[in-house]
């Protein structure tokens, strides 16, 4: 596993695992393959690119492109994807095209090339939970046995892309393994989604904004922490094998938001209730005893308080990563009454 190739390296949780791969694995030569879209940012891996890590600017759907640059890797860990369920909402095109049609180009390649595939999922392709188990102490949570259920544009593109992956693992070999995780938050993290949204609302003088009721619950777990399951998984995991990854960090929106506006000093009422997501799902809860049990991984970032502190702090003294795009989001967002 010395030469790596990540695609959709430059956004957030793909930064975040080459950034953690490049401090923790010092043998290992990076390239990352990024199409530089609205979400991705070369600003999140300047300071190491160069040396050990390298950045390609272009398109999974490329497929000389990636023939190429997956002959020179030795496993290949594919975050690339159009991410963000309120866009697919208004316009699904680009999900389709990236997260279907891109991971086949790319499964296509590693096939041919017989190289180490890991596939990086969400737990959205199980669909969601009842409200009405939460904090009942009986919760049901999402195992790799549930069955694919998505609801949503975004999470059909990426059950579709899943169900690729396991297809080409069992008629033409692939070496893959797939993992699906719950919501990540941390550094480096779109100002487009819910968490560093609020945050820069309330740094730039804006309102934070909550769909609906605010009781959908997300199980929020630290992006380091998925960072490290992914490594392990893709030097101890067991090729064919789907592991789930969470870190029991279950809570309601409306909570989340009320800690944040604790932590940064203003009024638990001081936001907007704005149109809620259509479809929008209930809830996410992840049981990640596979993965504990086999790899041994456990989170480090046990304490969620402590990480939306730092996770504040980062957004406070990163103003120029974020402010730039600011307006323009907020205008999208107010397009549609969100
Ligand atoms: P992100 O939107 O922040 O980053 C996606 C990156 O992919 C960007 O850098 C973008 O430029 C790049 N990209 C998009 N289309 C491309 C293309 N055609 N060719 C090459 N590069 C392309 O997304 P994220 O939140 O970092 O998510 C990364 C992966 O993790 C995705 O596969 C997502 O489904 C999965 N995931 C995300 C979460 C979460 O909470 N954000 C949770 C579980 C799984
Ligand atoms: O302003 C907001 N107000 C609000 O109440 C925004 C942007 C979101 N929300 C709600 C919707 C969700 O219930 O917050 C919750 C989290 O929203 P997002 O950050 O958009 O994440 P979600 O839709 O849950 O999906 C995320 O986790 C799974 C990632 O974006 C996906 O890529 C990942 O697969």
């Amino acid at each position: 596993m010395n030469h790596l190739l990540i695609t959709g390296g430059v956004g957030f949780i793909g930064a975040n695992f080459a950034r953690y791969v490049y401090e923790s694995h010092p043998k290992v030569q990076i390239v990352v393959l990024d199409k530089l879209t609205y979400a991705g940012n070369r600003a999140n891996l300047t300071d190491i690119l160069g040396g050990r890590v390298k950045l390609v600017v272009g398109d999974i759907c490329d497929a000389p492109l990636v023939d190429r640059l997956v002959s020179k890797a030795d496993a290949i860990v594919h975050f690339a994807a159009e991410s963000h369920n309120d866009k697919a909402l208004v316009n699904p095109w680009p999900f389709i095209q990236t997260n279907i049609v891109g991971t086949y180009t790319l499964i296509q390649a590693a096939t041919k090339q017989h190289k180490r595939f890991h596939h990086v999922s969400t737990d959205e392709v199980y669909g969601d939970l009842p409200l009405s188990e939460y904090g009942s102490g009986d919760e049901g949570k999402f195992t790799p046995t549930s069955p694919y259920q998505p609801s949503s544009p975004y999470s059909a593109s990426k059950a579709s892309s899943d169900m690729l992956v396991r297809a080409w693992t069992r008629s033409f070999g692939l070496q893959a393994t797939i993992s699906n995780c719950s919501n990540n938050y941390g550094p480096y993290q779109h100002i487009e989604k819910f968490i560093p949204r609020q945050i820069t609302n309330i740094l730039s003088g804006r309102r934070p904004k909550l769909y609906g009721s605010g009781n959908n619950v997300r199980d929020w777990i630290h992006t380091n922490d998925h960072s490290a399951a992914i490594w392990d998984i893709l030097t101890k995991g067991r090729i064919v094998e789907t592991y789930l990854i969470g870190a029991n960090g279950e809570m309601s929106n409306k909570a989340v938001l009320e800690m944040i506006l604790q932590l940064m000093g203003q009024p638990q009422d001081a936001y907007d209730v704005v149109r809620d997501r259509p479809g929008h799902d209930l809830r996410y809860a992840i049981d990640a005893s596979k993965l504990r049990t086999e790899l041994g991984w456990r989170p480090q970032y046990t304490n969620f308080e402590a990480g939306l502190q730092d996770t504040i702090e980062w957004y406070t003294s990163h103003r120029s990563w974020w402010e730039t795009s600011k307006a323009q989001v907020e205008q999208t967002y107010a397009r549609h009454n969100q």
